[in-house]
């Protein structure tokens, strides 16, 4: 590649690129841009690399992808000789393997941790962002580069007397380092997503007593985890780069689960059942969604898998009333995140595990000992809030991120998120996104989204400084189709159906708009192709 032409005037402060965020986006950019020759710094609000997998050090965090999908592609050698002890990804395996990725492409030289930047600012005549960190130290780049994470800003609801509450406060997202005994404890968990279906079960096995929360029930499968299989994993080795490849030709960037061909209502009640019977025999969410093609976009259809799951619950949990409560009612499933779990439902057999429902009843308040719903008080030693977070835009928003003298990106965004392709926002020039809002991001493998978006991100660079564009920015009218493609590609689907933090609803006043692109990894990836094929339409590059 020849030598840069963007200038950088001061060795220190100035860079060709910024990236927001060290987690496995902002490292495989920290390591792709590294590799074009361009100068490169990413700064990390947490005290370590790693992300949401390092601030999420709840019990029993675990990726819902499997370990060896769930990993970088980039170099063979790294995912030859890393070896992942269990199906799915514990938190602290996961965290152990970006730091080695971060040690073995001697990443850390150029991140900075414990720095969270505060804003962002565009100079329209030099074509430089500056950033200003929390500290006010500020830095330049003519790129900027957010890796700054779809689930990275937790939220707890403002409850009344949120700071009354004596006893200990935990957020799944913002677990402490040193481990967190419950034993002997009274303790609460508010919320059941992902995170507290996770949890849930592992703090019953210590608690004293676990008053579970809940204000809607969400579905869960069964993991299945266990110690991943040598032979398995071996043969999964021997063809990993075709694996792979397979996987980008997939809409949910993962490979190995074939795709279904026949529609739910074709089958017979018992064929179904036998699928479905299967799929739950096998653990995992996508080849559950993928026992039939249309359960994600047919009510009808979805209703059978949701009752087989529903079905499921009323034989684990004895306690009618309770299996009753734990049965989702309110949203098909898989259009809400489908949760996979270790004993979840079994933990509402044990005496010391009681189910609080807060939707009849809402939390009230917190008080000096514990909460109080409509209906009674509940004295507590420890709060554990499982309430998710500002997802897929928050993040981002907690920035100012303007062009100087013209609005904040939190303008912009006021209706709801738009950009262009999930990669770059309209009037925000060098701006790019990792996994932003309208590209598949979550409903995909995130580290395929993640290398294929930086992938796409490099070779955009690399052709402004060949060409000797300074500035980069998304055509308005590009983006807006974008976005009526996104729109319209979720409303012929279930998902809308939800109020799911896809959608924003998880917020109040948040505007509900279905955010991730459901059009498929492939399709998107094809998508992206042909624009950088075609010199990249819908964007302006000017020099
Ligand atoms: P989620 O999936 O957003 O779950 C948050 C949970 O907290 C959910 O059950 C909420 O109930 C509950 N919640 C939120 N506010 C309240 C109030 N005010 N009262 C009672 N309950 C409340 O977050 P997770 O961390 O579990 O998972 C996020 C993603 O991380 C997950 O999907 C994976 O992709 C990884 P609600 O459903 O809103 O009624």
């Amino acid at each position: 590649m020849p030598d840069v032409n963007w200038p950088v005037t001061n060795i220190e402060k100035d860079f060709d690129a910024i990236i927001v965020g060290a987690g496995l986006g902002g490292l495989y950019a920290l390591h792709k841009l590294r590799s074009l020759g361009l100068k490169v710094r990413a700064f990390e609000a947490g005290a370590g690399v790693g992300g949401t997998w390092f601030w999420n050090r709840y019990p029993g965090a675990r990726c819902d992808v499997e370990s060896l999908e769930y990993s970088y592609s980039f170099s063979d050698e790294l995912q030859q000789e890393w070896k992942w002890p269990e199906r799915y990804g514990g938190q602290p395996e996961i965290l152990r393997y970006i730091n080695h990725v971060a040690d073995r492409f001697d990443l850390r030289r150029d991140v900075q941790l414990n720095t969270r930047i505060r804003t962002a600012v565009f100079d329209p005549g030099s074509n430089l962002w500056t950033l200003t960190t929390e500290d006010g130290e500020t830095v330049s780049a003519r790129f900027c580069i957010m890796a700054s994470g779809n689930l990275s800003t937790p939220r707890v609801p403002s409850f009344p007397g949120i700071d009354r509450f004596a006893g200990e406060t935990y957020h799944t997202g913002l677990w402490p380092t040193e481990p967190v005994d419950f034993t002997g404890k009274v303790v609460g968990v508010i919320g059941t997503g992902s995170s507290g279906v996770q949890m849930i079960p592992l703090i019953a096995q210590q608690a004293k007593h676990l008053h579970v929360f809940q204000r809607t029930a969400n579905f869960s499968l069964p993991a299945r985890n266990d110690a991943l299989d040598p032979a398995r994993e071996q043969a999964h080795k021997a063809s990993y780069v075709d694996r792979r490849k397979a996987a980008l030709e997939t809409p949910f960037g993962i490979a190995g689960h074939p795709a279904p061909t026949q529609a739910a209502l074709e089958a017979t009640a018992e064929e179904r059942r036998a699928a479905y019977e299967a799929k739950w025999a096998e653990g995992g969410s996508i080849s559950f969604l993928f026992s039939y093609t249309d359960l994600l976009v047919d009510q009808a259809a979805n209703d059978t898998a949701s009752a087989f799951v529903r079905e499921k619950i009323r034989g684990i949990v004895k306690d009618p009333a309770t299996a009753a409560l734990l049965a989702p009612n309110d949203h098909p499933i898989g259009t809400k995140r489908l949760c996979l779990d270790t004993h979840y439902y079994e933990t509402y057999n044990r005496d010391n595990v009681s189910l609080v429902d807060v939707r009849s009843a809402p939390i009230v308040e917190l008080t000096e000992t514990g909460l109080r719903t409509a209906e009674r008080e509940y004295k507590l030693d420890a709060i554990a809030f499982a309430t998710g977070f500002d997802a897929m835009t928050g993040a981002m928003l907690e920035i100012d991120i303007r062009v100087e003298g013209g609005p904040a990106l939190a303008e912009k965004w006021a209706g709801g998120p738009t950009t262009y392709l999930g990669l770059m926002v309209a009037g925000f020039p060098n701006l790019f996104i990792i996994t932003g809002p309208g590209s598949p991001s979550v409903k995909t493998q995130m580290i395929v989204a993640i290398e294929q978006h930086t992938d796409w991100i490099a070779e955009c660079l690399t052709r402004a400084r060949t060409s000797g564009a300074t500035r980069i920015e998304a055509d308005a009218k590009a983006e807006s189709e974008w976005v009526a493609h996104v729109n319209a590609v979720a409303d012929r689907t279930l998902y809308p159906l939800a109020n799911s933090w896809y959608m924003g609803a998880n917020i109040p006043g948040k505007p509900r708009i279905f955010m991730p692109y459901v059009g498929g990894f492939d399709a998107y990836k094809r998508k992206c192709d042909e624009v950088a094929a075609n010199g990249y339409d819908g964007l302006t590059m000017t020099p």
